[in-house]
């Protein structure tokens, strides 16, 4: 199966605005600017389903995009996003928090980082948090056309390195703008969601 058919669901700050369907959900957590919106729109094959910026902050809120009516992908707002208040910061933590911590649907989470930086004290403890709450995930390493390919093994380890990541975990590079491990992200995703069989072109 392509992937043929996505839409923009609903857009929510908190459980009351969250979509009454029971499909399984996704979550993009990264940090702001790192790819998050860019991703979804990779693994639907639309150029502008999610909103992607040049200015970080871009998505405020939480965006739920309904794929094939099997699942639904989770667009939440970056965090560590520097040129916010105090208070516009605490504001978009509790909107993921929240998110992460009640959902009953939430089936697995992405994390996105960076391929060409060390992930930030930030990212650690979002990681660890990921960690405590016992739900697949994986790690995508985004913007992997920044960065030779051969140099891809030293990021990668780097990133391992300062996540604490055991073996089992993958780190996935991903080039939303080369359109390069999209098949990967998909084949990891329908672990978690059995019985896609989406086969998205190349
Ligand atoms: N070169 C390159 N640029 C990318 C890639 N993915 C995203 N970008 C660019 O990075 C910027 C941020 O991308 P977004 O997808 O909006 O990032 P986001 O994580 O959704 O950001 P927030 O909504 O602010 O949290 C945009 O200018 C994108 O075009 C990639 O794989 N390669
Ligand atoms: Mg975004």
């Amino acid at each position: 199966m392509n992937i043929k058919w996505s839409e923009h669901l609903t857009t929510a700050v908190s459980p009351d605005g969250y979509p009454l369907s029971e499909l399984p959900e996704i979550a993009m957590v990264g940090r702001s600017n790192v790819g998050k919106s860019s991703l979804i729109n990779l693994l639907t094959g639309r150029k502008s389903l999610a909103r992607v910026g040049n200015t970080p902050g871009k998505t405020r809120v939480i965006n739920f995009y309904n794929v094939e009516d099997k699942l639904i992908l989770v667009d939440l707002p970056g965090y560590g996003y520097a040129k916010v208040s105090e208070a516009e910061k605490n504001r978009w933590g509790k909107i993921i928090e929240t998110y992460l911590n009640t959902r009953k649907q939430l089936s697995a989470m992405i994390m996105l980082t960076d391929i060409r930086h060390k992930p930030t004290q930030q990212d650690i403890v979002m990681y660890q948090w990921i960690c405590s709450m016992g739900k697949p995930h994986v790690i995508v390493a985004t913007k992997a056309d920044k960065i030779a390919k051969a140099h891809y093994d030293k990021h990668i380890a780097q990133i391992r390195l300062t996540l604490g990541l055991v073996p089992e975990i993958p780190v996935i590079p991903i080039s939303s703008t080369k359109r390069l491990g999209l098949i990967n992200v998909w084949n990891e995703i329908e672990k978690v969601v059995p019985g896609l069989e989406i086969v998205p072109d190349k």
